[in-house]
Order: C-alpha cells, then sequence, then structure tokens
C-alpha cells in the first residue's frame, strides 16, 4: 500500500495510509546502504505487518526534499524570521531562499513577534528582494488571516532559528494542536530547540504544515554543485541585470562593468542581499566534484 510520511522520530516513521490510525514504520536496510533515507512528506510504498506496524519498502518520486530541515515534497517553505530577541541573521534567510530557488521551491518570509519589535527592517529587505512577505505575531494574532491565505491548500513546512516562534504560530492557527514552546535565552539571545522532531499538521481548510526543529548558524544545509553553477540565478533580485554585464562569465563579485555590482551602488538591489551572494559565493568556491 502507499502512504505519506507524517512523523519521523527516534529512527520510526509514521505513515498515514488514508485509512484509522498511522502505521508505525521501520525503514528496510536498503535505504541506509543507498544513503537516501525516508522524509517526512515523502510518498512511499510500505507493508502492513499486523497491528499497526508496518515497513517502508520503497520511496516514491519526489518533488523536491531538504537536509535541514528533513522534509520532502514541499510546496512553500515558509521562513519564520524574528526582529526581536532571537534576531534572524538575513544571510541564513539569504542561503535558504537560494537553495529553495535551486529546488523549485517557493518561499514566503514570515517575520514573527511583531508585538515584540515591528519588524520594518526584515520586511523591507525581503519586499524589495522580491520575496512574499508577511509580518505576523502568535500572541496578538496579527497577519495570522493573511498567513492562513496564503498557506491554503499547499503542503508548507515552517524553518527558522530556534525561539523565532515555528510551534507558537502553529499553536495560534489551532490551538488544538498545543505544541510544546520553549523560552528563549535572554542572555544568550537564542531558542532553546524545544522541538526535536519533524512532523505535519493539517489545518482546516486544507493547508498543511511541517513544524520543525529551529536550525542554529552551525548545522544548515550543505551546499550543493549544482548552487555553485548556478547562484546568482538563485537571486530573483539580480535577475534584470544577468544579462548586461560588460564580461560574459562575469562573478558578480569585483569585475569592471558588472551590472549586479553597479545596481548594488545605485540602491536598486539591497547591499546586505549582495553580502549574501558573496558570503555564499565564498562558502562555495572551493566545492569540487567528487571525481575531479
Ligand atoms: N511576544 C511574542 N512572543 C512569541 C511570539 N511567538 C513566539 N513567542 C515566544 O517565543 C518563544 C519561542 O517560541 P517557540 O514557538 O517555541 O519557537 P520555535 O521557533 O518553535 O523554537 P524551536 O522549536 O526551538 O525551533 C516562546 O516563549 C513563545 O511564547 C510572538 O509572536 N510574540
Ligand atoms: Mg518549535
Ligand atoms: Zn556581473
Amino acid at each position: 500500500m502507499t502512504g505519506r510520511i507524517q512523523k519521523a522520530l527516534s529512527g520510526f516513521y509514521y505513515v498515514d495510509v488514508g485509512d484509522g490510525a498511522p502505521l508505525t514504520c521501520r525503514a528496510r536496510g536498503k535505504f541506509r546502504k543507498t544513503g537516501v533515507s525516508p522524509l517526512v512528506g515523502d510518498r512511499v510504498e510500505c507493508t502492513a505487518l499486523g497491528g499497526s506496524e508496518g515497513v517502508i519498502e520503497a520511496i516514491l518520486p519526489r518533488r523536491n526534499a531538504f537536509e535541514r530541515p528533513a522534509v520532502a515534497n514541499i510546496d512553500q517553505l515558509v521562513i519564520v524570521a524574528s526582529q526581536a530577541i532571537p534576531r534572524t541573521e538575513p544571510y541564513l534567510i539569504d542561503r535558504m531562499t537560494s537553495i529553495a530557488a535551486l529546488k523549485g521551491c517557493a518561499v514566503l518570509v514570515c517575520v514573527n513577534k511583531c508585538d515584540l519589535a515591528e519588524g520594518k527592517e526584515l520586511c523591507d529587505y525581503y519586499v524589495r528582494a522580491g520575496y512574499p512577505t508577511l509580518r505576523v505575531s502568535a500572541v496578538t494574532g496579527e497577519g495570522l488571516d493573511e498567513l492562513r491565505g496564503t498557506i491554503a491548500g499547499k503542503l508548507n513546512a515552517f524553518t527558522g532559528n530556534s525561539g523565532v516562534g515555528k510551534s507558537s504560530i502553529l499553536n495560534a492557527l489551532d490551538p488544538r494542536f498545543d505544541l510544546k514552546v520553549g523560552e528563549v535565552s535572554q542572555a544568550l539571545g537564542r531558542g532553546r530547540h524545544t522541538t526535536r522532531h519533524v512532523e505535519l499538521y493539517r489545518l482546516d481548510g486544507g493547508a498543511e504544515i511541517i513544524d520543525t526543529p529551529g536550525f542554529s548558524s552551525f548545522d544548515a544545509e550543505t551546499l550543493s554543485l549544482e548552487l555553485k553553477e548556478r547562484l546568482p540565478e538563485t537571486f530573483p533580485d539580480f535577475a534584470p541585470y544577468l544579462g548586461a554585464c560588460r564580461f560574459v562569465g562575469c562573478s558578480h563579485t569585483k569585475e569592471k562593468g558588472c551590472a549586479v555590482l553597479r545596481a548594488v551602488k545605485d540602491g536598486e538591489i539591497v547591499r546586505g542581499r549582495h553580502e549574501s551572494y558573496l558570503r555564499l559565493y565564498e562558502e562555495l568556491k572551493d566545492l569540487k566534484a567528487w571525481n575531479t
């Protein structure tokens, strides 16, 4: 039978097979050998073993897959951010938006805690970069109707640094979820990694949201060789300038006659976005194909 993975926890996968309680599955050993593990959001072929147990035999073709958060078949990645503590570093968002673009996944930037900090700077930054952007508050409910509208009918995955309020937003959308939320350490300016597993929740009205553990800056998604080759095109705000550089193969880092650098200088591209580009470019520089 086929089903979809709703939750992954301690080596078990909870597979929704359409009727009744989910099947609690292990994955066949062959997945370890191929290095491809099942992910929440995956459609899978599984066999029931009696009771509520089963085993995952195969993963059906994916639309996309992420390492962190560990999810698959995502329609929209909702990047939850905050300008109040724990403040989100735009670089981490810019890194995710580039990776999402490469995987053909839509992005929504959701600036939470706007009851504590208006979040205007972060919002302006992403509006100017061309991303759909919302200001919300899980506490006052501001912006949640707009959020409901943009997640409807889609499989959404929440991601963002620990403590920005991903689980709180889910609780605000439907208090029945009753998810655990954690205090933010004011001293360290960080969340406490309260959510420990990946799980899919269904909202009335058809939206589906996957809650995931918050990332910290040192366990971000690994960058691919493909991103190295296609980095400029993952910045939608660079698009109007990409054909206009003096040199073919311009890296948009320091060349004379670079149209992207000119647009940054003229204030048409947000400087911080180009700084993120340079940081990604540096990170990617030494990445090589395995066989070269
Ligand atoms: N004032 C205010 N506090 C919020 C808001 N959203 C979340 N919080 C608080 O922020 C803290 C962290 O919230 P969580 O929902 O646990 O954050 P998270 O992003 O799920 O964190 P991880 O699971 O660790 O990744 C809690 O103390 C929440 O009460 C908000 O909109 N306004
Ligand atoms: Mg959480
Ligand atoms: Zn250029």
